[in-house]
């Protein structure tokens, strides 16, 4: 795909651009009435994940009702979880729940090498949602970083607070740091073949780098982020790919975050002092809409989206987004709306 029909692409390419490009993270899901219809053919959510075809109809629910800019995978960060057999279950209102999670050292020496091959339904989901896409809207693949796989394999489920994780790490500095480079590998094989498939930007979800202080931050997320960043940089097949990279709340300053050598950085909603001044011509930038903001009424979405758009108005690389992902509870018309006014902006 050439650059100059993408708005998007133009964007992660630190352009400016006439209007913002726009996607919204879990543009697919339970709050459109088309994803629900499908949903609920399937008992377990991973099994849906295994069949690419309906992988492919997902991800372009929200490409035809709202006509965004880009297309994301639909997929789940937990596919490689479940490749090292961990047992990964989605238990209804209550997510991820692992049947076999890493509670101790031998677990971590003990884990089943990672074969990518055993992911081939994503790389399939990939082809097809290419093959299905118009030629100038692009597609995102997608992994979860090291550190909040590493997280959720840990805690064997979802948590507030990770309290078991956290303990863990404290407990198994050696052992925690053999998982997380087991990650990275893992990472890099599964969007290398993602890429290979064809998808045309990654971003990686650090989701739990909230759960961390500064110098562990860096001990044990960032420092792995950037190993697979430079990792994809260094090999000629996937060099070329934007990544993106959202990282919850981090505690660090901009530069620690420019330095994993992301393309971009994808602004969590509530990181509103984030200084664009260090980021410019450095990297793009993509966010970051509270979505509790599309609870609300169309004149309130209205002002806020201004003053987002006002803020990031002639940054070199600006991606409309929201600061996390759409929740089930949020009302497609709004989706819609917000849409149309970032494009009359
Ligand atoms: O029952 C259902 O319908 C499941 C809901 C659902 C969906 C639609 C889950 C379960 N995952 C997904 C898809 C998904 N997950 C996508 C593709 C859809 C799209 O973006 O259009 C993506 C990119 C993800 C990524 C993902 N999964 C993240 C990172 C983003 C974020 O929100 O921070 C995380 C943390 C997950 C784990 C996960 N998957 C699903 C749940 C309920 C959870 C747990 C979230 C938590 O711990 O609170």
């Amino acid at each position: 795909m050439s650059d100059s029909n993408s708005l998007f692409l133009k964007a992660l390419n630190k352009e400016i651009t006439k209007t913002p490009p726009i996607w919204f993270m879990r543009q697919a899901g339970r709050y459109m009435p088309e994803y629900r219809a499908i949903r609920k053919k399937f008992k377990n959510f991973l099994d849906m994940c295994k069949n690419p075809d309906v992988c492919c109809e997902l991800a372009l629910q929200p490409i035809n009702a709202f006509n965004l800019d880009s297309a994301i995978l639909f997929s789940d960060i937990l596919t490689i979880p479940d490749a090292f057999n961990l047992g990964v279950t989605f238990v209804e209102n209550e997510g991820p729940v692992f049947t076999n999670p890493v509670s101790k050292p031998v677990d971590v020496d003990n884990l089943i090498a990672f074969n990518p091959d055993e992911l081939n339904y994503v790389y399939e989901a990939v082809t097809n949602i290419k093959n299905s896409l118009p030629e100038n809207i692009p597609l995102i693949g997608f992994c979860g970083s090291p550190w909040t796989l590493t997280a959720y394999s840990i805690e064997g489920r979802s948590s507030k607070d990770f309290k078991k994780t956290i303990r863990f790490v404290e407990n198994n500095q050696e052992s925690t740091h053999l998982l997380l480079t087991k990650f990275t590998d893992a990472c890099y094989l599964y969007l290398r073949k993602q890429i290979k498939a064809g998808a045309d930007v990654i971003q990686i979800f650090d989701s739990w780098a909230n759960l961390l202080d500064a110098e562990n931050l860096r001990n044990f997320s960032l420092n792995y982020t950037k190993s697979l960043i430079s990792a994809l940089k260094q090999d000629p097949l996937t060099a070329n790919t934007p990544i993106i990279l959202f990282s919850r709340e981090p505690k660090c300053d901009e530069q620690t975050l420019i330095n994993t050598s992301a393309d971009c950085i994808s602004l969590y909603w509530d990181m509103v002092d984030f200084d664009i001044n260090i980021a410019r011509d450095k990297v793009a930038i993509q966010g970051n809409l509270d979505p509790k903001v599309l609870l609300e009424s169309k004149d309130l979405i209205k002002e806020e989206a201004y003053k987002i758009l006002d803020k990031y108005e002639g940054y070199p690389g600006y991606i409309f987004n929201l600061g996390h992902g759409i929740t089930p509870n949020i009302n497609p018309d709004n989706v819609k709306f917000l849409t149309d006014v970032v494009r009359e902006y």
